[in-house]
């Protein structure tokens, strides 16, 4: 019977069982005994293959093994306590799939070397946690808002007006013109909402920006929500349910615990509940100069002052009303409070920072063009999107997360290339 590792516990002490997956451990005791630990995708497995009790060919076989072979196993459960998962497999045949070369991942374990074998790294058994943790939260992410009526759209990539400042984009050569990889999706969310409402997007978007941070990649994937008739109120809430709802189901998930456990996840901090702490601008600034930093009103906070920002916090906050001169030019300004602008940045605890960005946006069509003028950017550039205010604008907000800071913060990771496969930064894009 063909099964997974994961399999072993539940069956009983002398079931013949087959095993199919790659050579994890490969350690020679004496001349007459072999363990080998086999990994599949639920986990892993200890096999023993006797020189005694097995044919010429598998003992062969075993012997020629490499650490990544791929093989399948066949032989009966026995219970041990010092086996992994406490039952082991006494080997009965080898039948080897691709024995290959010798795995070059052998000693070298420095992080360059690593992120150079990152085809091959991605097999090791963090970052396949990881990785399969990072499904199930894009999964709970989609989950809620198509419960919530919302619709997903797919916005194109290759674009020639930027959302968030022209200096960080990317550019393309496109049969003679220039165009850019999309900074966000924003722009074409806000088109779509004219006709299904609520709709979110979940794509790549570039940033050309040369942060070298433990938090930036040049290219992340980003959810962007956009909802008509939602006020800036209306978009902190279902920001907070979202991540709340992700955070809580991650936490419950039955098929990663062991992922969770691998990964050392303190389970307690994914128990988070709306509302979130909502801190105004002008009260971070005095908040992040008592408490040691340095910072002026107009100022946007950098990787300390978030820091210091959610200094003590459990669940994520909100940083609310930034000057408008240092928020995207799309955004609504506060009647209550002139100046400042109707957005957030959602921080998160434990040092991971902002993880979301959203606002209510312009929906006058005069206002938009005066804000516009007044950043310096070409009306020519943005007709198509300036003529989403001159038929049937509506009141609208919506947010961007990014899909690898949210994984980096649940996960509690080090380093965000770790919340993607094939990460793309600064001075990486290879493998
Ligand atoms: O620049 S943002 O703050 N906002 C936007 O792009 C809006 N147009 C989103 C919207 O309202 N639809 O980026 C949003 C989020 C931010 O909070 C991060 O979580 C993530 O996108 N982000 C990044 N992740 C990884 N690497 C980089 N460089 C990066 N930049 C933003």
């Amino acid at each position: 019977m063909l099964v997974y590792t994961s399999d072993l516990k539940k069956l009983g002490e002398g079931k013949e069982v087959s095993l199919r997956g790659w050579v994890h451990r490969y350690r020679k005791l004496g001349e007459n005994k072999i363990f080998i630990v086999i990994r599949d995708v639920k986990g892993i497995a200890q096999c023993v293959v006797k020189k005694t009790s097995v044919s010429e060919k598998t003992w062969s076989n075993a012997e020629n093994l490499y650490i990544e072979s791929s093989l399948i196993v066949r032989g009966n459960l026995k219970k041990d306590e010092r086996a992994p998962t406490g039952v082991e497999v006494v080997v009965k045949e080898i039948e080897p799939i691709c024995v290959g070369f010798p795995y070059p991942i052998q000693k070298d374990y420095s992080e360059e070397f690593l992120l150079d074998m990152r085809h091959l790294w991605v097999r090791s058994r963090k970052l396949q946690a990881i990785m399969k943790a990072r499904h199930y939260i894009i999964t709970y992410l989609r989950e809620f808002l198509d419960n919530r009526g919302f619709f997903e759209i797919t916005p194109p990539i290759f674009t020639v007006s930027g959302a968030e400042g022209g200096s960080e984009m990317f550019e393309v050569e496109y049969f003679g013109n220039k165009v850019f990889l999309t900074q966000s999706s924003q722009l074409y969310a806000e088109a779509m909402i004219f006709s299904l409402e609520k709709v979110y997007s979940l794509a790549p978007s570039f940033r050309a920006e040369k942060s070298r941070t433990r938090k930036h990649l040049t290219e992340f994937w980003h959810l962007e929500p956009e909802m008509a008739f939602y006020s800036q109120e209306d978009n902190m809430k279902l920001q907070e349910e979202l991540v709340s709802y992700a955070a809580n189901s991650l936490r419950e998930e039955e098929e990663l615990q062991s992922s969770l456990e691998l990964l050392g996840v303190d389970k307690e901090t994914l128990k988070i509940s709306p509302p979130f702490k909502r801190i105004d601008y002008s009260k971070a600034i005095e908040i992040v100069n008592e408490r040691g930093g340095k910072i002026e009103w107009g100022e946007d906070f950098g990787v300390d002052e978030e820091r210091l920002l959610v200094e003590g916090e459990k669940a994520p906050i909100f940083i609310t009303n930034f000057p408008s001169e240092i928020k995207a030019f799309y955004m609504k300004e506060d009647p209550k409070k002139p100046g400042t602008v109707l957005a957030s940045d959602m921080l998160a605890p434990f040092e991971h920072g902002e993880i979301i960005g959203g606002s209510e946006r312009i929906s006058d069509y005069k206002e938009l063009v005066e804000k516009m003028k007044r950043f310096g950017l070409r009306e020519e550039n943005y007709s198509w999107y300036l003529d989403l205010r001159k038929y049937g604008s509506v009141p609208h907000s919506g947010f961007g997360l990014g899909i690898e800071r949210f994984v980096k913060y649940l996960l509690n990771l080090q380093h965000i290339r770790d919340a993607i496969p094939f990460p793309r930064t600064i001075n990486r894009f290879y493998p």
